[in-house]
């Protein structure tokens, strides 16, 4: 499950060639949520996101995924400044199967899903179900939880 968001330029064209060039780069994509506008969270001095998850196929390891995404993101033009900050494109793995990865750079399941809306939102559309391996609860349960809390 990768979680994709924009916050600059035509942000539903980013996204939207974000899921291409997944496609073709072995990235089987099927199922996508739809584009939600969300707020920025964390630095919130920045424009709003718009933000998607999606479900993927792929032979790719975790680590090649990661360096997968990476390309494409270099490749759309994203420039890394502030941590948290603007972004033509962001692509996060949130979850690969129930895989559970601590590794330098490579942590999934994402270790701060349960508290982003902008993330369980999309999710909750596509896979409520889905059960996070190490919360042991479902997408559902923590989108709830998450609404109760902020
Ligand atoms: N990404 C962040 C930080 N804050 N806020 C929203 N609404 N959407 C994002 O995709 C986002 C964010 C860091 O990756
Ligand atoms: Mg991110
Ligand atoms: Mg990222």
């Amino acid at each position: 499950m990768i979680a994709l968001g924009s916050n600059l330029g035509n942000r539903e064209l980013n996204l939207k060639t974000a899921l291409v060039k997944m496609k073709e780069r072995g990235i089987s994509v099927e199922k996508t949520s739809s584009f939600i506008e969300t707020k920025p969270y964390g630095y919130t001095d920045q424009p709003k996101f718009l933000n998607a998850v999606c479900l993927a196929e792929t032979d790719l390891s975790p680590r090649s995924l990661l360096n997968t995404l990476l390309v494409i993101e270099r490749e759309m033009g994203r420039i890394r400044t502030i941590r948290w900050g603007p972004r033509i494109i962001d692509l996060d793995i949130v979850f690969y199967e129930d895989l559970v990865v601590n590794e330098e750079g490579l942590i999934i399941p994402h270790p701060d899903v349960h508290n982003r809306l902008f993330v369980l939102e999309p999710l909750n559309e596509i896979a409520p179900d889905l059960i996070h391996p190490v919360l042991g609860k479902t997408v559902h349960e923590l989108l709830m939880e998450l609404k109760q809390r902020i």
